[in-house]
């Protein structure tokens, strides 16, 4: 007989040694429109299930003690779908940060964001803004969320911000790796740890190319509306039963 979700949960957190977490996790949620075309349904309901996994996922990762989660939610590519798709799209922060906030609040959860917020709807950014706002002193996990998000943009314009900075005189000295971190969306933030990719697409798909440099790389053929905890927990696991060298020996 097929164990239940519980029973999977159980078994998996028992395996999964608690002192060796990975600190970041980083999650491209993809797949949500091939969910809903295979129910026959309309994209936007892939996306309104994909909501529901970002809610069981943000709970499981507070729950097991991860320090930084790091959701692409809207690439800068996305702007070329369909308006329609978009506005949809552009409805979902507000209607998770709505319902979600105050648990957030109480979790002691700090939403932050990475990306381009100035070309999102002012009632987007407005939200946004709400939620940084209301968890700016919450000392537990990241929630990250990559909005308006690309990885070469973010590069780039840590290039030009590094630039500027040298030549008005705010930095001198050498130009060091762990300088130029600190021009990235990201600063502050640990690279992440395990990057996990839905859908069965094996690709980075210009989702933090530096930050990922070192990162285990975890996939799988579930779409996103269909991942779960149990999923979460065993992506955790398989990188425990990995080793990370860092080019080393
Ligand atoms: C979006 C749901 C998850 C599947 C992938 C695409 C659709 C949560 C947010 C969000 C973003 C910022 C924020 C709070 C919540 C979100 C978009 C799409 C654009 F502060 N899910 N989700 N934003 N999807």
């Amino acid at each position: 007989m097929e164990n239940s979700l519980e029973e999977r949960e159980k078994e998996l957190l028992a395996k999964i040694d608690p002192e060796r977490l990975p600190g970041h996790v980083a999650i491209i949620m993809d797949g949500n429109g091939r969910w809903a075309k295979e129910r026959g349904l309309p994209r936007s309901a892939g996306h309104r299930q994909g909501v529901e996994t970002v809610r069981e996922i943000v709970s499981c990762s507070h729950r097991l003690g991860i320090k930084v989660l790091t959701l692409f939610a809207f690439s800068t590519e996305n702007w070329k779908r369909p308006a329609w798709e978009v506005n949809y799209l552009m409805s979902l922060p507000q209607q998770y940060l709505k319902k979600e906030l105050p648990k957030l609040v109480e979790e002691n959860v700090k939403v932050n964001l990475i990306g381009d917020p100035s070309r999102l709807p002012p009632p987007v950014q407005k939200a946004v803004n709400q939620g940084l706002e209301a968890t700016r002193n919450n000392t537990g996990m990241v929630l990250n969320f990559a909005l308006n998000y690309g990885s070469r943009m973010e590069i780039v314009r840590a290039v030009q911000g590094l630039l500027a900075d040298i030549q008005e005189g705010r930095h001198k000295g050498p130009v060091t790796e762990e300088v130029f971190s600190r021009y990235l969306f990201t600063a502050g933030l640990p690279d992440p740890d395990l990057l996990i990719r839905t859908s069965g697409e094996y690709r980075l798909s210009n989702f933090l190319l530096w930050q990922l440099a070192y990162s285990e790389l975890w996939f799988t053929r579930t779409y996103w509306p269909d991942f779960n905890r149990c999923h979460l927990l065993q992506a955790v696991y398989d990188y425990q039963q990995r080793e990370r060298r860092f080019g080393k020996i």
